[in-house]
């Protein structure tokens, strides 16, 4: 039996790929590219949070959600440490996003500007994100699908955290809940659109599919996640922005509005409110943050 027919042996009877494992050079770079790309979104998300910390409206509302960024940050950790086994270092993961060649999630490109905003952020970002990486647990290569174990335990907390606050803005005064509606506006497309293209515009799907790197098409999990949400959204007397929105006896599930696809790739190249913003913080944050790298590298070489 070839190399490659023990891996697609493994990949049929759902036998994790290990590191050390022997694996095609495109299932390989693959990985690399959607994990690094996932890694930085998780560290890139923490910057429309970090924007409302000295601004939450009580304590308990501001360590909440310096816990939840702190959990980003983690999930970024493990992350790069999966990725890392796939022969790149963080170093180069890391010049990548700097020099922009590798993408993280469009959602963190658009501005967070109001308290409900990280209600919207929380049920919306990290509900579409959940239902994304429940699938990615069933992932071929074993580092990425444990890593989604852990993730998606700390990414429930996230949701609930949002739909807290985005309930109880709901349920306040006039001004809160027009505040809550607003986020819930400019929000809920973009969330949508975390999902990538269509199944028929997607054009890493074919192989993603074929080597089990993707379970479910981008299109199957945009569907689960409006299913979920809309219900959530009637509960708090919230409308989801969508004069389409219409359930479906049939299918038993939502149809639902055009998504506005020019949106899409002009925050995907760079083009969105916030790229420039993100990407130059991120640059800053890793310069002012050399010494501690630095600093930590010496204390592991002492010790070891
Ligand atoms: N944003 O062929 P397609 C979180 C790109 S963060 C930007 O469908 P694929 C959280 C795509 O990369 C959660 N780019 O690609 C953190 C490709 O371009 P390239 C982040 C996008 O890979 C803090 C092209 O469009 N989750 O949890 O099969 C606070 C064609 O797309 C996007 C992940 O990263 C997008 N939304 O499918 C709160 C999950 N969509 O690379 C929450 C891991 C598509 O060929 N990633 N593109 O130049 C995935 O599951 C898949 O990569 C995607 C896209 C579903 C995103």
């Amino acid at each position: 039996m070839s190399d490659l027919d023990k891996f697609l042996e493994k990949i049929k009877n759902n036998v994790k790929i290990e590191p050390k494992d022997w694996m095609p050079d495109g299932y390989r770079k693959h990985l690399q590219r959607q994990m690094s790309q996932h890694a930085h979104s998780e560290i890139i998300g923490m910057q429309p949070e970090g924007n409302w910390i000295t601004r939450a409206p009580s304590l308990r509302a501001k360590v909440i959600l310096l816990a939840k960024i702190q959990d980003e940050a983690g999930h970024g950790q493990y992350l790069y440490s999966a990725a890392e086994t796939l022969g790149k270092s963080r170093d180069e993961y890391i010049h990548e996003l700097q020099t922009r060649k590798a993408k993280y999630s469009s959602i963190f490109n658009y501005p967070t500007l109001t308290w409900a905003d990280m209600g919207a952020v929380g049920w919306l970002v990290d509900g579409a994100a959940i239902v994304n990486q429940v699938s990615l647990q069933k992932t071929s290569y074993g580092p990425y699908s444990r890593a989604m174990v852990r993730i998606c335990k700390e990414e429930s907390f996230h949701q609930r955290q949002g739909y807290e606050i985005m309930s109880q803005m709901a349920f306040g005064t006039a001004e809160q809940k027009e505040m809550a509606q607003d986020a819930l506006n400019r929000f809920w497309w973009p969330s949508i659109m975390m999902f990538g293209p269509h199944d028929a515009d997607s054009a890493r799907s074919g192989d993603a599919m074929k080597w089990g790197i993707k379970v479910e098409s981008n299109d199957e999990l945009r569907q689960r996640f409006i299913d979920k949400t809309v219900q959530q959204a009637e509960i708090i007397g919230l409308t989801i922005p969508d004069p389409d929105l219409k359930w479906n006896e049939e299918k038993g599930s939502y149809d639902f509005g055009k998504m506005d696809w020019d949106e899409f790739w002009q925050v995907v190249k760079g083009n969105g409110p916030c790229n420039d913003q993100r990407i130059n913080h991120h640059i800053k944050a890793h310069e002012e943050g050399t010494w501690v790298r630095e600093a930590a590298i010496a204390y592991a070489k002492k010790n070891n």
